[in-house]
């Protein structure tokens, strides 16, 4: 799960490869044929993305999607899908409304120190950008005692100790748990 999303290192690694790139690949392009034009437009994106990967451009901030489901594809009842997601400062995690009856909602006692809390309402589709690391537990208030949770860590974290120290429902301390055990 962690590898899931391309940071700007995996991107300056992916183009460390492409170092046999003419000086100027657009110009020495146009004596080419067609299709290697193409592969000379694509080496020359991959060299602007390692550069800017080079001098600290703007980070590649992502979208994560998550669905709040009533069965998720495992079998299980009352879920987010996935149920742990790794971030980076700045990405986005949109809550996708796949069945009704749900709300995404921070667990207060489950906040990163001087991050927002956040609450849809049920049924709402709600995107949030998370600044501060950290690890963030998310509920649907209608079936927390269901264990509908997720988890999501912000830049690279451990679990905190107090984590689960609050009342949490039998079924969704389970799960947490195993969220966790991502990290
Ligand atoms: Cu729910």
């Amino acid at each position: 799960m962690k590898d899931l999303r391309i940071t700007q290192r995996h991107v300056a690694k992916l183009c460390a490869g492409t170092k046999s790139t003419p000086a100027n690949p657009i110009r020495s392009g146009v004596r080419r044929h067609r299709d290697q034009k193409g592969k000379d437009m694509i080496r020359t994106f991959l060299t602007s993305a390692a550069l800017v990967a080079l001098i600290g451009g703007p980070a590649l901030a992502e979208t994560f999607e998550v669905q709040m489901l009533n069965k998720g594809s495992d079998g299980e009842r009352m879920v987010f899908e996935p149920a742990f997601v790794q971030a980076a400062p700045g990405d986005t995690i949109r809550f996708v409304a796949a069945d009704k009856g749900h709300n995404a909602e921070v667990n207060k006692d489950m906040l990163p120190e001087g991050a927002e809390p956040f609450a849809g309402r049920i049924n709402e589709e709600i995107e949030v950008t998370l600044d501060v690391e950290g690890v963030y537990g998310v509920i649907c208030k209608p079936h927390y005692a269901m264990g509908m949770v997720m988890t999501i860590a912000v830049g690279d974290v451990d679990a905190p100790a107090d984590f689960l120290e609050g009342r949490v429902p039998g079924k969704a301390k389970e799960r947490f748990e195993a969220q966790l055990g991502n990290l």
